[in-house]
C-alpha cells in the first residue's frame, strides 16, 4: 500500500515512492512500473485535489470488460488533454523565448519622461520572443523568413511592448493589406503547402502586384533571413514612434537592437541542410547558450529626429517600407538587453505571452504610420481570440510587475477577487479605489487637419529608390546571394507571367540584378518594366546595411566540430580543442560511434555527437584528425564525405592532419587558404573566425 504522509509545515501531501501505488491492480502494460528510487513526492491528485491511488488503469466493469462512464478521473484527465492546444498565432507561431533584463546606459531625459529611458543603471525585467513568420508552431527554425523580435519590458510604469522584426522595413504601407500579404505567403489553401516558404506562386503573385514591397523583398532575399543564430540578428522597431518630454514636446524615434556577437548568417544550402539535421537549431542554440551562462546580449540604440529633419528626408518616415539610413541619422546607443533565464514552461510563457504595440508607457507615443495604426487594433483583438479571454493580462508572463488596478471586472477565467461594493469611477463610496492621476499617460499633442478619405499619400509613391540603395550597398558576395535567392524562389513559381513581372520590377532596382535573375531563369528577352509611380532617386550607398561588413571576426558564441575515429592523434585533438575554446567557441567531438573512439595511444575519447546525426552544418568550422586507417574507413562513409564536402561548400575553415587530408582527397575537396594544417592552430583559429568568401566561386554558380 502507498504511504501517504502529510507534512506538517508545508501542508503538502507527500507520497513515499518505493511500493506499488495500488496493491490490487496491475501496472500499465502488465510490466514493472518504472519507479524513481527513494525521495518524497507530492501525491498525484485530480484538479479538485482528490488523491489518486491508480494512474495506470481506467475503471472497468471487469478486468477485460468495458470502461465505465463513471470514471470521472479518466474523463477529467482526457478532457483536459483534449483542450491542451490553443489557437496558434496566425503569424509568428514558431518561436523561442527567454527572460532577461534591460539596463539603461544613457538617459533620454531631454526627450522623454519614460522612466525606463531616463533612469541610468536601472535594470528592467523583460521577456523576449524571437520568431519566424510564415510557418506553424511546429515548423523548422531555419526557413528563409523574416524573424520577429518582440520584447516585453516590465517597467515601473506598466508594460512596454516593442514588437519588431530583424528587418527594418515591411512589405506593405497600409494595414488593410496585411491579411492579403499573409494569405499569399502562407500555405496555398487548396493544397496545404508549402509550409514556411515564400518560394511559391501565391506569394510572388501578390508581391509582383505590390511594388511597395520591393525594398523589403531585397532584404528577404539577402542572407538576413537565414541567420546563423538568433543571438546574431539585429532587431528593429520598424515604425517611427514618438518620445514625449516633460514639456510635452515630442521627438520622433526609431528603435534598434544590435547583437553583441555581431551579425552572422548561413549560406542557403547550409540553411536547407540544417533544417534536416536539427529542426530546432535556433531554439536549441539559445537554450544551450543560456544554460552555459553565455547570455545573449544586444545593444539598444535609437535614431532621434525632429519633424523639421523628417521634412527634409527624401522619403516619408511614416512609410514602413522606408528606413532612415544611419548615415543620415546616426544611432545613439542607450542601453543593453541581456537574456539570462530560460522559461520554466514553454507553453505558459513563450506560447501565452501576448504582445501588443499599443502597450506603451508615459513618454512613448505613436506616429501616424498607417501600418502601426492598424497594428494598434490588431494585436489586442488577436490576443482575445488566441488566449480566449479579456483577462489574458492576468497570465503571469503578461502581468505587469508594477501595481495595476482599475474597475474592469469579471470575464472568462477571472483570477482576481476584488473586494468591496464599488466597481466604477469616480465614486464617493470607497476611500481607496483607483483614480486617474496627472502623471498618467497623455497622448502627444498633435494637430490633425485635412480631408478624410481612403488615400495613399503622394509621399509614399517611391517604391524603388531604397530597394536600389539596399542592393548597391551590399558587398559583391551579398549581391550574388540576393540574385541567386531570387532565381531560386522564382524558379519554384509555376506561372511564367509572375516570374516576368518580378524581373520587370528588378529593372527599376538595378539593371545588373535584373539581368542576372533573367539569365538564371532562362529568359531570352528582358520583360517590360512596369510604370513606376515615382522616379527612382539616386541615394548614397549605406554600408551599415551589409551583413559581411558587420560580421565580427570572432569565434565567440560559435561552434567547432572535431571529427575523429579510432587511431586519431590525441595530442592534435587536444591542441585544436584548447585553441578553439580559448577563442570563445564551443567544441564538440564527432566520432563514427556514439561512445567515442580509441585514440592512437590506446585511450578512449568520448564523443559528443555521432557522425551520422551530427553533420558539419551544425558547426562554424571543423577539424578532421584521423589516422590513415581511420581515414580509409571513413572514405567509405557518405556521412563523413558529406561532413567535409559541406564544410568546404559552406565556406568554413577546415583543419586537417595527414589522415584528414586523405579524407578530403576521397571527398574531392580542394585546397585553399581556409584549409589549414592542424599543427598551425593559429592559422586555423584566424580562418575559423570568418567565412571563406573567396571560395564561393569554386563551389557553386551564383546568379
Ligand atoms: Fe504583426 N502580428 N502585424 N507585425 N507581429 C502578430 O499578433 C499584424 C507587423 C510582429 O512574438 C499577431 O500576437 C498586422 C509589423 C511580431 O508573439 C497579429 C500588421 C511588424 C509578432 C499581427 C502586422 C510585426 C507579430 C499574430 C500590419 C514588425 C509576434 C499573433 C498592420 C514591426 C509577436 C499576435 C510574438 C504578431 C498583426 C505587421 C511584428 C495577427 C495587422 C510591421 C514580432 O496580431
Amino acid at each position: 500500500m502507498s504511504k501517504v504522509k502529510t507534512s506538517s509545515n508545508s501542508g503538502k501531501r507527500k507520497l513515499k515512492i518505493g511500493s506499488s501505488p495500488n496493491g490490487k491492480s496491475h501496472p500499465a502494460g502488465g510490466g514493472e512500473l518504472h519507479q524513481i528510487a527513494g525521495g518524497e513526492h507530492p501525491a498525484l491528485t485530480t484538479n479538485q485535489g482528490l488523491e489518486l491511488s491508480d494512474n495506470q488503469n481506467s475503471l472497468r466493469a471487469n478486468p477485460r470488460g468495458p470502461t465505465l462512464l463513471e470514471d470521472f478521473i479518466l474523463r477529467e484527465k482526457i478532457t483536459h488533454f483534449d483542450h491542451e492546444r490553443i489557437p496558434e498565432r496566425i503569424v509568428h507561431a514558431r518561436a523561442t523565448g527567454a527572460h532577461g533584463y534591460f539596463e539603461l546606459t544613457a538617459s533620454l531625459e531631454k526627450y522623454t519622461t519614460a522612466r525606463i529611458l531616463t533612469e541610468v543603471g536601472e535594470k528592467t525585467p523583460l521577456f523576449t520572443r524571437i520568431s519566424t513568420v510564415a510557418g506553424g508552431a511546429g515548423s523548422v527554425d531555419t526557413p528563409r523568413d523574416v524573424r520577429g523580435f518582440a520584447v516585453k519590458f516590465y517597467t515601473k510604469e506598466g508594460n512596454w511592448d516593442l514588437v519588431g522584426n530583424n528587418i527594418p522595413v515591411f512589405f506593405i504601407q497600409d494595414a488593410i493589406k496585411f491579411p492579403d500579404l499573409i494569405h499569399a505567403v502562407k500555405m496555398e489553401p487548396d493544397r496545404g503547402f508549402p509550409q514556411s516558404a515564400t518560394a511559391h506562386d501565391t506569394f510572388w503573385d501578390f508581391i509582383s502586384l505590390t511594388p511597395e514591397s520591393m525594398h523589403t523583398v531585397m532584404w528577404i532575399m539577402s542572407d538576413r533571413t537565414i541567420p546563423r543564430s538568433l543571438r546574431m540578428i539585429e532587431g528593429f522597431g520598424v515604425h517611427s514612434f514618438r518620445l514625449v518630454n516633460k514639456a510635452g514636446e515630442s521627438t520622433f524615434v526609431k528603435f534598434h537592437w544590435r547583437p553583441k556577437l555581431g551579425l552572422q548568417s548561413t549560406v542557403w544550402d547550409e540553411a536547407v541542410k540544417i533544417a534536416g539535421a536539427d529542426q530546432d537549431y535556433h531554439r536549441r542554440d539559445m537554450f544551450e547558450a543560456i544554460a552555459a551562462g553565455n547570455f545573449p546580449e544586444w545593444e539598444f540604440a535609437v535614431q532621434l529626429f525632429t519633424q523639421e529633419q523628417a521634412d527634409s528626408f527624401p522619403f516619408d518616415h511614416l512609410d514602413s517600407t522606408k528606413l532612415i539610413p544611419e548615415e543620415l541619422v546616426p544611432l545613439k546607443v542607450i542601453g543593453r538587453m541581456v537574456l539570462d533565464r530560460w522559461p520554466d514552461n514553454f507553453f505558459a510563457e513563450t506560447e501565452q505571452v501576448a504582445f501588443c504595440p499599443s502597450h506603451v508607457v508615459p513618454g512613448i507615443d505613436f506616429s501616424n504610420d498607417p501600418l502601426l495604426q492598424g497594428r494598434l487594433f490588431s494585436y489586442l483583438d488577436t490576443q482575445l481570440s488566441r488566449l480566449g479571454s479579456a483577462n489574458f493580462h492576468q497570465i503571469p508572463v503578461n502581468a505587469p510587475k508594477c501595481p495595476f488596478a482599475n474597475q474592469q471586472r469579471d470575464g472568462h477565467m477571472q483570477m482576481a477577487q476584488p473586494a468591496g461594493r464599488v466597481a466604477y469611477e469616480p465614486n464617493t463610496l470607497s476611500g481607496n479605489s483607483p483614480r486617474e492621476t496627472p502623471k498618467g499617460f497623455h497622448s502627444a499633442t498633435v494637430t490633425e487637419t485635412g480631408e478624410k478619405g481612403r488615400i495613399r499619400a503622394e509621399s509614399f509613391a517611391d517604391h524603388y529608390s531604397q530597394a536600389r540603395q539596399f542592393y548597391l550597398s551590399q558587398s559583391a558576395y551579398e549581391q550574388a546571394h540576393i540574385a541567386s535567392a531570387l532565381v531560386f524562389e522564382l524558379s519554384k513559381v509555376e506561372h511564367l507571367h509572375i516570374r516576368e513581372a518580378m524581373v520587370g520590377h528588378l529593372r527599376h532596382i538595378e539593371k545588373d540584378l535584373a539581368q542576372r535573375v533573367a539569365a538564371g531563369l532562362g529568359f531570352d528577352k528582358m520583360p517590360d518594366a512596369p510604370k513606376a509611380a515615382a522616379p527612382v532617386q539616386k541615394m548614397e550607398p549605406s554600408p551599415a546595411l551589409q551583413i559581411i561588413g558587420k560580421m565580427k571576426d570572432t569565434l565567440v558564441g560559435r561552434a567547432v566540430g572535431i571529427l575523429i575515429a579510432d587511431g586519431s592523434d590525441g595530442a592534435t585533438i587536444k591542441k585544436i580543442k584548447k585553441a578553439a575554446i580559448n577563442a570563445g567557441a564551443g567544441v564538440k567531438i564527432i566520432a563514427p560511434r556514439v561512445g567515442g573512439a580509441k585514440l592512437a595511444d590506446g585511450s578512449m575519447l568520448a564523443a559528443d555527437g555521432q557522425l551520422a546525426g551530427t553533420p558539419s552544418v551544425l558547426f562554424d568550422a571543423i577539424a578532421v584528425i584521423l589516422s590513415e586507417k581511420g581515414a580509409k574507413a571513413l572514405s567509405m562513409e557518405s556521412a563523413a564525405i558529406d561532413f567535409v564536402r559541406d564544410a568546404f561548400g559552406h565556406l568554413k575553415a577546415i583543419a586537417i592532419d595527414q589522415g584528414g587530408q586523405t579524407l578530403l582527397n576521397s571527398a574531392n575537396v580542394g585546397q585553399d587558404a581556409g584549409v589549414v594544417d592542424a599543427d598551425d592552430k593559429d592559422a586555423f583559429i584566424a580562418a575559423a573566425k570568418t567565412r571563406q568568401w573567396e571560395r564561393e566561386k569554386s563551389v557553386r554558380t551564383l546568379a
